[in-house]
């Protein structure tokens, strides 16, 4: 913990690395709060660096120093200088030997960064800046080296791994064993695993496209091993699809997956040997709905795919995250696509972006997608970099064309396999796959913030022409007061007064062509002109969301109306029904502020109610489109919001929804909810599950007891977690009389299963009861309620802070009840307590009352020892 103002870290300052590695040895003797480490590091100075030769300065950090050796000799202590964060050695020659002994405190490693203990079994986590928790080292993802590994722990840790393959194992005294690894493929640190524990195997076989057999593995605790059927088959596909998709096999005999319960994220892609939070592995029809299915196939294929792009190829500094991320997550994004609804895939992903990384844009964490300065890199594994780095990728995807695409990533892992890299070499590689000038494209990289393109349309009707005004503007972000144009991909169609696409002609071109056309805009006004255009057509702007920005397009409610019910393209569908129903909520909002009554138009109810009856669209999209968007899309449309109008606007809207289709609804409820067949996550089941339970919450919403009887039967005869849990959540949420025996029994029923009991703890706090804020202060009391699992405080808090009107209280105690917690987090983890202050910097947009509430908090906040993660947010915000 420090009040000093952390130093900053400038991309500019970039500088290759003085010494390189060749090979690393480590050896482990675990104990609980004793493990010692033991490192041999082959190093030599950097020809790059014009053979002067330089201090050895390595990093380390909580490390208690044994013995320092340099080529056989032990190093006095004069002759190194230690500090809080480093070792260095002022004497060093070009090529020399390494061997340092240090100790470490795995029990007590209450951050999870480094080596640590959960659940009684040892893990590690080095990504970003971890391994320096470890041992000295050059922990930089520029330094690769090979690694042989020797772990030596009781017999009681049954199972022993590291990342590659596994070279000898044994019996040594006094009840201890040891095994060691070897990784063949050169590695950053960052890279590397250690896993020593009581774990059960899971194993199956995959066959690569060129006949190699891999092993593949899923460690978990035994109480676990009924739960890894879905994770197992999730990798079989992730590996089938990277070879299918972009030619990429795996590389090593053995692929290792190991769950454990206390992470700080999602999982982490080490090589061969992938570590997951046990949230994204365990699933089974009993306790793990649909969308956990989704999000373990997801994660899983994420790592998988970062086995190339991350590993085989890394990032040169932590400026580049991007390079692995952005791309990793469009590869994942491109999966689910495949395995499920592609629809359904994109409409969710832009909501993602929409809820978490357009907000962040806007507020004072704002940063481009290649960051040029960071103080913690922990705070920088964000939405922006992640989802909006996925974007980038998707748009050049987009301009050149999917064949050269492929050909474009193809071509940048063949030429950087086994290296550190930028995210320029990856834009070069697009550039020269794709035969693109890809400059002004790359302002995506250095310029954050969300771009505003307006577009207006005039039609001739004499000369059968339509003209599309295009411009864009980009409002100013932290550090960034003026804005260069973007080049921005824009596809556009026509529909034809039937609904039918109409073929597109630009003028100059010779004829009518397809009916999705991309614009390119890359200044701040341009003008296309379509010719031949025989009747005024309405337009359907940036279909499949072709560009992560904000669209202003003047369109009557009418044609949106239209467009919902007829746009070929289906992102284009469900977002002409979102801007409809924003129109509504925000006209309603606007309405209550000024004291009037407020209530939908009766276009908006009947155009919801025809697409309620829609027969040929797939539930699960159906279910999209009829879902409002949420209070957070609606804050973010809002200037000075106010979350408790937002809520009361929201609600009422759903009840008279509700109301004026109350038979209806409850027909398709009892249509489509699913009784007599198998679980099965085919995509026909899956969205007539989430149909019939967006019904019932619908329905459930008016508080009747005949409705409530029915969601109670549902929960108590429910044969999935999907619908159980969709039951529960409407309970929770009501007022029936036998919502506490409900909570009550979920309690009971699965308080061994962590996963659902974070679920448990979730639903109370995200209820819209008004009594919601005193429940989640006596649940944080709550024995099973502890804020050392990441899980457990995301489920609770995390929760907590998404239900804007409760966590929003206009006295401010949701924001004291936060920031206690936040601060007794930051003393045991820092990175997790950081995360959790990401809702305290968005008080600019804030009504008065609240901004300034807030903004107290946060100043008094400033004044506390708090870790270099928190510091960072709280001081950018009221910076
Ligand atoms: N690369 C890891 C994230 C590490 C986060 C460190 N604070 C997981 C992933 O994105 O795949
Ligand atoms: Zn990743």
């Amino acid at each position: 913990m420090s009040k000093n103002t952390p130093e900053t870290i400038y991309l500019k300052d970039y500088k290759t690395p003085a010494y390189l590695l060749d090979q690393v040895e480590l050896d482990f003797h675990l104990y609980d709060s004793a493990t010692r480490v033991s490192s041999v590091l082959h190093l030599s100075l950097n020809p790059d660096r014009g053979g002067v030769l330089e201090p050895l300065v390595l990093d380390g950090e909580q490390l208690q120093l044994l013995e320092v050796k340099l080529d056989g000799n032990v190093l006095a202590t004069d002759q190194y200088c230690q500090s809080d964060v480093s070792l260095a050695i002022p004497k060093v020659p070009e090529t020399f030997t390494l061997e340092i002994t240090t100790e470490i405190d795995p029990l007590n490693n209450t951050a999870l960064e480094g080596l640590y203990l959960t659940s009684g079994n040892f893990c590690t986590q080095c990504e970003a800046q971890g391994f320096r928790r470890i041992t000295y080292y050059p922990d930089r993802p520029d330094v690769l080296a090979k690694f042989r590994v020797r772990i030596e722990a009781d017999k009681q840790y049954s199972v022993l791994l590291s990342n590659g393959n596994l070279l000898e194992q044994g019996d040594l005294a006094a009840g201890r064993h040891y095994a060691v690894w070897e990784d063949p493929f050169r590695k950053p640190c960052y890279l590397f695993a250690l896993v020593a524990g009581d774990l059960v195997c899971l194993e199956d076989h995959y066959t690569t496209a060129s006949g190699r057999d891999v092993l593949l593995q899923i460690y978990v605790e035994e109480r676990n091993s009924n739960y890894c059927d879905h994770a197992m088959l999730s990798l079989k596909k992730s590996m089938q699809w990277d070879e299918e998709t972009f030619g990429l096999e795996y590389d090593l005999d053995r692929f290792m997956i190991v769950a454990v319960d206390d992470f700080n994220m999602g999982a982490m892609e080490n090589k061969g040997l992938n570590i997951f939070n046990s949230k994204y592995v365990l699933a089974h029809p009993d306790t793990a709905t649909d969308n956990d299915y989704l999000g373990v196939e997801s994660v899983i294929g994420h790592e998988y795919f970062h086995n190339w792009t991350g590993n085989r190829v890394t990032c040169r500094d932590w400026f580049q995250l991007s390079l692995k991320e952005g791309l990793t997550v469009f590869r994942d994004q491109q999966f689910s696509a495949d395995m499920n609804s592609a629809a359904v895939k994109r409409i969710d992903d832009v909501r993602i972006l929409r809820q978490f990384q357009f907000p962040e844009d806007a507020g004072p964490m704002a940063h481009p997608v290649r960051p040029a300065a960071y103080q913690e890199i922990n705070n920088f594994y964000t939405t922006t970099i992640y989802n909006k780095g996925a974007e980038v990728i998707r748009m050049m995807q987009t301009l050149i064309g999917e064949e050269k695409f492929i050909a474009g990533v193809q071509l940048y892992l063949q030429r950087h396999d086994g290296s550190a890299v930028t995210c320029d070499d990856f834009v070069k590689a697009m550039e020269d796959a794709g035969d693109i000038d890809l400059t002004t494209f790359k302002r995506w990289y250095s310029q954050a913030g969300t771009p505003q393109v307006r577009i207006e349309q005039s039609y001739d009707a004499a000369q059968q022409t339509l003209t599309l005004k295009i411009s864009q503007e980009c409002a100013a972000t932290p550090g960034q007061p003026q804005k260069e144009p973007f080049h921005i991909p824009v596809a556009i169609g026509f529909l034809d007064a039937t609904g039918r696409d109409m073929p597109l002609r630009l003028r100059g071109e010779a004829k009518l062509a397809a009916t999705t056309r991309i614009l390119e805009l890359t200044q701040s006004v341009q003008e296309f002109t379509f010719v031949a255009v025989d009747q005024q057509p309405i337009l359907s702007p940036l279909r499949g969301f072709s560009a992560p920005v904000r669209l202003h397009c003047d369109v009557s409610d009418t044609d949106l109306a239209f467009r919902m019910a007829h746009d070929s393209d289906s992102f284009n569908r469900w977002e002409a029904g979102q801007t409809l129903a924003l129109h509504e909520l925000l006209r309603m909002y606007d309405d209550h502020r000024q004291g009037q009554s407020f209530a939908l138009q009766p276009i908006f109810v009947d155009a919801w109610k025809e697409a309620l009856t829609d027969r040929q669209v797939d539930k699960s999209l159906l279910t999209q489109l009829l879902t409002l968007p949420s209070e957070q899309y609606l804050a973010d449309h809002l200037q000075g919001y106010d979350p408790q109008i937002i809520r009361e606007v929201r609600d009422q809207a759903i009840i008279q929804l509700a109301q004026s289709a109350e038979p209806l609804l409850l027909q398709c409820y009892q249509q489509c909810f699913v009784t007599d067949t198998d679980y099965s996550l085919a995509p026909a089941q899956v969205g007539q599950r989430s149909f019939a339970n967006f019904c019932l919450d619908m329905l459930m919403a008016l508080n009747g007891q005949e409705i409530q009887q029915l969601c109670l039967q549902q929960y108590r005869s429910a044969t999935n977690m999907t619908d159980r849990l969709a039951a529960f959540a409407a309970l929770v949420d009501s007022s029936a009389a036998e919502r506490q025996a409900i909570i009550d029994d979920f309690y009971q029923q699965w308080q061994q299963h962590p996963l659902l009991l974070d679920k448990w703890f979730s639903l109370q706090a995200l209820s819209h009861r008004p009594d919601t804020f005193s429940v989640v202060r006596d649940l944080l009391q709550h024995p099973a309620f502890t804020l050392k699992n990441p899980n457990r405080v995301r489920a609770l808090l995390g929760a907590f802070y998404q239900n804007l009107s409760a966590f929003h209280r206009a006295d401010g105690a949701g924001y004291q009840l936060l920031i206690e917690q936040i601060m007794q987090l930051d003393q045991r983890n820092p990175q997790v307590a950081a995360r959790m202050a990401a809702p305290l910097t968005r008080w600019k947009s804030l009504e008065s009352g609240r901004r300034e509430l807030l903004k107290a908090v946060l100043v008094r906040l400033q004044q506390l020892e708090l870790s270099r993660d928190l510091y960072e947010i709280i001081n950018k915000s009221l910076s």
